[in-house]
Order: structure tokens, then sequence, then C-alpha cells
């Protein structure tokens, strides 16, 4: 309960925008010993649900959205090198990125962080990549699979062609999608190879690809 109590206050501090703060108590908790997936789930990802809310009832607006934002990759920042360690040799690469259109990142930071804790190298282009980048990015670094994330209903279709050209030039790269608006039915409908609406779920889905490329 105490613990539980803990992890709010750090909740708190991203829903004041209080990246030092924040950068702080997550120190405090992982030396304190609290599971790093209890800090970052409870601690992190629940209060963007809250600024979400906010933001969809106009109580803030997009500058607070951004500094909630700041505040939250403080935390990430400092459990970074904990959910990507585990490396060894590379089970496999990943180049992913936010679809043409698409600012948000922190989802994608997130499953790009699990995905080298779960051994892959990650190449990873950033926001706002036109579909012709994914191809140059393929064409460049020979990856096993793609990561596609989009957090705006109005940016699915740049994830619909991006899966739709990458499916068809590339057609022994997994293309795995993810992002709130995203469902198993749009990933299915679009061609994708697979879905996860988890960082976490991501990481899972390619060690699964990676286990089937090799048999
Ligand atoms: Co934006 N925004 N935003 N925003 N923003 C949302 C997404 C929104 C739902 C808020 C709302 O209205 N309630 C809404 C979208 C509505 C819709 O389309 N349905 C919205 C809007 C409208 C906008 C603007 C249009 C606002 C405006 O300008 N009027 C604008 C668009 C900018 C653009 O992209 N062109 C905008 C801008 C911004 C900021 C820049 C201010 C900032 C982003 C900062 C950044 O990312 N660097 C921001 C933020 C912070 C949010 C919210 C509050 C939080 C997003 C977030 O980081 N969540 C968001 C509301 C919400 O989601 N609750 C909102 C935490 C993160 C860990 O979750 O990214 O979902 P998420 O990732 C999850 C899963 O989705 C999954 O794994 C993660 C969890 O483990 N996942 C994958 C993600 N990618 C994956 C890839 C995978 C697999 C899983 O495989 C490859």
């Amino acid at each position: 309960m105490e613990d539980i109590e803990n992890l709010l206050e750090i909740a708190d501090a991203v829903l004041d925008y209080d990246g030092e703060q924040v950068e702080r108590l997550v120190n405090r908790e992982l030396d304190a010993g609290t599971p790093v997936k209890q800090v970052l789930d409870i601690g992190l990802i629940e209060p963007m649900d809250d600024i979400g809310e906010q933001f969809s009832t106009g109580e803030i607006f997009v500058p607070e959205m951004l500094m909630a934002a700041n505040a939250m990759k403080s935390g990430l920042n400092v459990l970074r090198p904990i959910l990507a360690e585990n490396k060894s040799e590379p089970v496999g690469r990943v180049v992913m990125g936010s679809v043409q259109g698409d600012l948000h990142d922190i989802g994608k930071n997130l499953t790009g962080m699990l995905l080298e804790g779960a051994g892959f190298e990650v190449i990873d282009l950033g926001v706002d990549q036109k579909p012709d980048l994914f191809v140059a990015a393929v064409e460049e670094h020979d990856p096993d699979i793609v990561g596609l994330s989009a957090l705006l209903t109005t940016t699915m279709g740049a994830m619909k062609i991006t899966t739709e050209l990458l499916r068809e030039k590339f057609p022994q790269v997994k293309v795995m999608v993810g992002g709130a608006p995203v469902t198993q039915e749009f990933a299915d409908a679009i061609g994708a190879d697979g879905y996860s609406e988890d960082a976490p779920g991501a990481a899972i889905l390619a060690r699964k690809y990676m286990d089937e490329l090799s048999a």
C-alpha cells in the first residue's frame, strides 16, 4: 500500500509537469527495489491517460500536454538502461518510427526500449516519417521487422499506405503496428503481420517472429 502511494507521488509529479521531481522519485523507487514495471505503469503511463482526458475536456491545452510528456520522459530516461539491459548478440533487427504526420513518440520510444531489452538492435527513425523513408531505411538496414506507431486517427491512413508499400516491396520483412487508435482489426485490414496494444506485447511478438523466421 505504501508502495502504491509512493508510485502515485510520481504520477502526481507528471501531472504537475515537474520533470526533476519525476526523475528524483523514479530513482528513489529503483533504490527501494520497487519493480520497474510498477514504476512504469502506475508512475508514468497512467497519468498520461489523465492528461489525455484533461485535454479532451478542454481543461488543458497542447503546451500542458507537452510539459506532461516531457516530465514523463524524464522518468523514462532513468528507466531506459534497465529496460534495455540483458543485451548480448542481437536476436534480430527492427526499424521503427512514428508514421507521417504523427509527432507522438513516447509509446514508440517505450516499445523501442523494450525491444532492446528483448535483445533486438533497434534503428529508430523518429517521428513523422513518410512511407518512402521507411522503404529507404529497410534498404539501408535490412531489418527483420518494421514497427510502425500512430497515435492519431488522422495518421492511421499513413500507417496503411506505409504498410502496403512495405508489404509490396519487402514481403520477407514483418510489419508490426501499434498505437492508441490502432486495433487488431485495423492491423488485419491493412495487411500488417501483427499488432500489439502495448510495448511489452510488441517485444513478445517480435521474439515470436524471430522464432518463425529461424524455423
Ligand atoms: Co496528442 N493526442 N496531440 N500530443 N496526445 C492524443 C493521442 C489524444 C488521444 C488526446 C485526446 O484528445 N484525448 C488526441 C488524439 C485523438 C485522436 O486522433 N483520436 C491527441 C491530439 C488530438 C493531438 C493534437 C492533434 C493536438 C492539437 O494540436 N490540437 C496534436 C497532434 C500532433 C501530431 O502528432 N501531428 C497532439 C500533440 C501532442 C503533443 C506533442 C503535445 C504530445 C506528444 C509528445 C510526444 O509524444 N513527444 C501529446 C500527448 C502527450 C498526448 C497524450 C496525452 C499522451 C500520449 C502518450 O504519450 N501516452 C495522448 C492521450 C493519451 O494517449 N492518453 C494524446 C503514453 C504512451 C506510453 O502511450 O503512445 O499510446 P502510447 O503507447 C502505448 C501503446 O499505444 C503502444 O505501447 C504503449 C504502451 O506500452 N504502442 C505501440 C505505441 N506505439 C506502438 C508501436 C508498436 C506496438 C505498441 O509496435 C510497433
